[in-house]
């Protein structure tokens, strides 16, 4: 920790979560992951599978512990360092629940129906059998990031209405009852910000939607990666260039770009008067190489299942601290009556 004047300079606090509620793909790496891996070397990082989010739609629960639990190796062998951030499972820490309700006595229904997730992901649905929980999804973000009192959220572009509304809450809260809580800014990367579907490049590469040949499944092996790619749609005409005209293009220059740190302008240059199988093959072997030491750590993180726990009981026993500390003052400022020791 750097010093000025002898006094412990306290460095920016990131908090950021992922649900565990299904394949993780490369565009959860690229956008999410590894900035979450870069974000150390600078902030005070805690990060969290987020599996009470995860449940606001039905899952399994067989596939609900091996997803989180895959979600916390994909983390750890992709880079996120438990000496130096913590790592948690949301529902470790029962104080995410309990401030998502004081903060829900805050919260207008107003605001939650205009939330466009709220909106997309009950789009077609009858309002009688649409989960509460689906609906108060954003309350319980909201408690996660004001918790840890953290200062920066770095989301894709598609959760920045959701930090929004937890700036808004912040200092509603603040107003009320007194400054109790750090107002977050939203993080928004551009370069992997969004990656787009192998299938459909207009649509973002995803789990839920599309097919499964529309994205790279962390896990999936080498031939598998290399027929993906190869089968991946690509855009009129021969040139390996990036455009309007060329959103598959565009797509799978980023991808490249991304991984291996060759500017997209270089990459033009050298696939100039090549045409896409060449290039194509190419990428197969980035996205290859680029996978394959983090398969492999998950492997072996795979076969030392208490590795994994304990990295998560020493994650929850911080983060407790932290998120009690917090919560001890909210309790107060509310008028809640503290618990006789
Ligand atoms: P789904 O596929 O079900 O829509 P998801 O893959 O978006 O879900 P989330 O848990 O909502 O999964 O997102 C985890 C993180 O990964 C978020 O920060 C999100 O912005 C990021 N992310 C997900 N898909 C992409 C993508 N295609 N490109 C860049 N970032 C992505
Ligand atoms: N809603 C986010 C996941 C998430 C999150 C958070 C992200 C839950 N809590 C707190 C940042 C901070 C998503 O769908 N990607």
């Amino acid at each position: 920790m750097s010093e000025t004047a002898g006094k412990p300079e306290r460095r920016p606090r990131v908090f950021s979560g992922i649900q565990p509620s299904g394949t993780m793909h490369l565009g959860n790496y690229l956008g999410a992951i590894r900035n979450w891996v870069a974000m150390q070397e600078t902030h005070d990082c805690v990060y969290c599978a987020v599996d009470l989010h995860a449940i606001t739609v039905r899952q399994k629960r067989a596939e609900l512990r091996r997803g989180t639990i895959d979600l916390v190796n994909l983390m750890l062998a992709s880079g996120v360092d438990p000496d130096r951030s913590i790592v948690i499972v949301q529902s470790h820490v029962p104080q995410h629940s309990e401030l998502a309700w004081i903060l829900n006595t805050i919260t207008y229904m107003g605001e939650l129906r205009r939330m466009t997730q709220f909106k997309d992901k009950t789009a077609g649905a009858e309002g009688e059998s649409i989960g509460v929980g689906l609906f108060d999804y954003p309350v319980l973000m909201a408690a996660d990031i004001l918790l840890y009192r953290a200062d920066a959220v770095p989301v894709g572009e598609d959760q920045k209405q959701h930090v929004e509304l937890t700036r808004d809450l912040a200092e509603r809260f603040n107003n009320a009852f007194g400054k109790t809580f750090v107002v977050p800014e939203p993080i928004i990367r551009g370069k992997g910000a969004r990656v787009m579907s192998l299938d459909d490049p207009t649509k973002k590469m995803s789990k839920s939607g599309g097919s499964e040949a529309g994205y790279i499944a962390i896990m999936d092996t080498p031939d598998v990666i290399r027929r993906k790619v190869k089968r991946a749609v690509t855009d009129s005409g021969t040139e390996v260039r990036p455009g309007p005209d060329k959103p598959a293009l565009s797509n799978l220059l980023d991808i490249y770009s991304s991984l291996s740190g060759d500017t997209v302008d270089h990459l033009v240059e050298r696939y100039s008067g090549k045409g896409y199988a060449q290039f194509k093959a190419d990428l197969g072997e980035v996205i290859v190489a680029a996978l394959e030491p983090i398969q492999e750590r998950i492997r072996e993180l795979e076969a030392d299942k208490d590795a994994t726990l304990k990295v998560l009981a020493r994650g929850a026993e911080m983060a407790t601290s932290v998120a009690e500390r917090t919560m001890t003052r909210v309790r107060e400022r509310v008028g809640l009556v503290p618990r006789p020791e």
